[in-house]
């Protein structure tokens, strides 16, 4: 017989059919009022394959061991009272360095040349008129990154490739980088043309970046999240960019997605991305393979491969 796994989150359909050849899956996405669910099923479950797992589902699932949780953030996982149950808890690291990397810089270029505007200046027949306004280069800008982990280095690796500087902001000084270090965000912010999100979500980071960071960075600064919408205090963002107290923004995540404040919508000179940061078809699948790897591990009594919690 085999085992029962609950997926709680859609984004593991990436690997749904391979996940269903070895589990008996049942899809708590699809379910109309999920804790009803839990509260007479609950107890089947040992493991989770997703994300967004709360205390309360927690507690309606008595013999959970293990949650997969698919994506290098586990922010949607409350790690608290994972930790109290001894629940173990993985995520899906590395595998997706490379892929937010080269969007973050893409984005960034998205920005400083306009190419958006660009699109729709040509396919409108504004070129037919007149030529394109002139843009910026990242060539010889300094870059900020606030989180020098796994990402953080593959963007900063890509900025180099730009010719840009790359200084960063972080926990800890890592004397092996080659980058200066800020352990102050406001005098990184007030230091840099482009600042670069790129942290985990949560507690820690709530509104790191508020309307005195944005202040710093200044009306000739870019301000970049690829990280969670909840590193930046969102309302400030936008009063920023309303009151051109900022140059530009390039955003992939937000405080209350899918939604996004309709100021957002309308400024040429922020970029709007839908959470795709990791969201290629060899990358997800990376990490869809890694979610298995890890259940795998789990069911066979082995070492987990990568353990949060
Ligand atoms: C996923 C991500 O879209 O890995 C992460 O932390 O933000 C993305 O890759 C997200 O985790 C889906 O749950």
């Amino acid at each position: 017989m085999s085992h029962h796994l609950l997926i709680t989150n859609k984004m593991v359909k990436v690997c749904e059919p391979e996940l269903e050849a070895i589990y008996q899956v049942e899809r708590l996405y699809n379910q109309n009022d999920p804790l009803k669910f839990l509260a007479g099923n609950g107890d089947k479950y040992r493991a989770i394959a997703g994300a967004d797992v709360s205390a309360e589902m927690m507690a309606l699932m008595p013999n959970l061991e293990m949650i997969s949780s698919f994506g290098v953030g586990y922010d949607s996982v409350d790690t608290a009272a994972a930790k109290a149950r001894n629940i173990r808890v993985t995520n899906t690291p590395d595998v997706l360095n490379d892929a937010m990397a080269e969007i973050t810089v893409g984005l960034m270029i998205a920005l400083s040349r306009r190419l958006v505007e660009a699109h729709n200046f040509v396919a409108k027949g504004g070129w037919e008129n007149a030529g394109f306004p002139l843009q910026s280069e990242l060539r010889g800008k300094t870059v900020g990154i606030i989180g020098l982990g796994r990402i953080g280095k593959e963007i900063a690796a890509r900025a180099q490739a730009m010719k840009m500087r790359v200084v960063y902001f972080g926990r800890t000084h890592q004397h092996d980088q080659p980058y200066v270090y800020y352990d102050d965000l406001k005098h990184m912010a007030r230091d840099v043309d482009w600042l670069v999100a790129m942290t985990p979500g949560g507690a820690g980071t709530d509104k790191l970046v508020d309307a005195e960071i944005l202040d710093a960075l200044g009306e000739n600064g870019y301000f970049v999240n690829m990280a969670r919408g909840s590193v930046v205090d969102q309302a400030a963002l936008v009063a920023a960019l309303e009151n051109k107290k900022l140059a530009g923004a390039v955003l992939d995540v937000f405080a209350d997605e899918p939604h996004v404040p309709d100021a957002l919508k309308n400024m040429d000179n922020v970029v709007l991305s839908p959470h795709q940061g990791s969201a290629t078809t060899q990358t997800r699948a990376a990490m869809g393979a890694l979610v298995m790897a890890n259940l795998a591990a789990f069911f066979a009594d082995e070492p987990l491969l990568t353990q949060v919690v």
